[in-house]
């Protein structure tokens, strides 16, 4: 069974969005953007299609209607300044989407990638013992995500608290038949990583649970 959605990504307040841009930038209306696309567009009444694309239109209109005050202009400003990509517009403009990190069942309609030799997973210390037993699980979201280098998966393992990176041994994952994707922005994403194909970054390998997962002091 599903968790729910990571509340994380649930905006706090109804106040206009122009009034949340001007006094904290648009990380608020991303964080709505986040919440709707990703996790929850049936609050707002929006349905995604199967890809997981919603009409601009109808997300300016009925965010709007629920109080959630913003302009199409607002919202192409965030897709625009999103240091992540977190979004992607459609060819014709006239749709959106978010890249990757949803919980509600779609298809990015993603094809299979060869991936680079190595990925990167960051993740919580206080996770390890659970992923080193069942391996990385998608969780909450569809698929597990990975970075393709080990700073930007350090800033992922952060928003969870205490940062441990783990390195995944793509290439004999996909010697094996495991089947890869990458996001519009770049973000990797596979179903499962079994435990076998996981390492500790030797910045991050933790003496004590190294030499308990002998297989991870490589
Ligand atoms: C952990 C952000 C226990 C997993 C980021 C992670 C990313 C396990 C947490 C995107 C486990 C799930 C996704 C197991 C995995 N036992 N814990 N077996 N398997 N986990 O937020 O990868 O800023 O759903 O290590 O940048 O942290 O929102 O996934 O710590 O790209 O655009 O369970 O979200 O993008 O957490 O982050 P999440 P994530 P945005």
């Amino acid at each position: 069974m599903r968790r729910r959605p990571n509340q994380a990504d649930a905006p706090r307040t109804t106040f206009g969005y122009r009034q949340i841009m001007a006094a904290h930038g648009t990380s608020k209306l991303s964080k709505f953007m986040s919440f709707i696309l990703r996790h929850r567009p049936d609050t707002i009444g929006l349905a995604l299609d199967q890809q997981g694309w919603a009409s601009i239109d109808e997300l300016v209109l009925k965010s709007n209607a629920a109080g959630h005050s913003f302009s199409r202009d607002d919202l192409i400003h965030v897709v625009n300044t999103s240091e992540k990509r977190r979004f992607t517009l459609s060819a014709d403009g006239h749709r959106i989407r978010a890249a990757q990190g949803h919980s509600v069942t779609i298809d990015l309609g993603l094809s299979k990638q060869e991936p680079p030799t190595v990925l990167y997973h960051g993740t919580a210390r206080r996770f390890l013992r659970s992923i080193l037993s069942d391996g990385l699980t998608p969780q909450a979201r569809q698929q597990v995500h990975l970075s393709v280098d080990e700073a930007t998966a350090k800033i992922v393992g952060q928003r969870h608290g205490d940062p441990v990176v783990l390195t995944v041994d793509a290439h004999r994952m996909h010697a094996d038949g495991f089947q890869f994707y990458v996001a519009d922005n770049g973000v990797w994403l596979t179903d499962h990583v079994p435990s076998e194909f996981l390492g500790v970054s030797s910045n991050d390998a933790d003496s004590a649970t190294t030499s308990r997962h002998p297989k991870l002091s490589r």
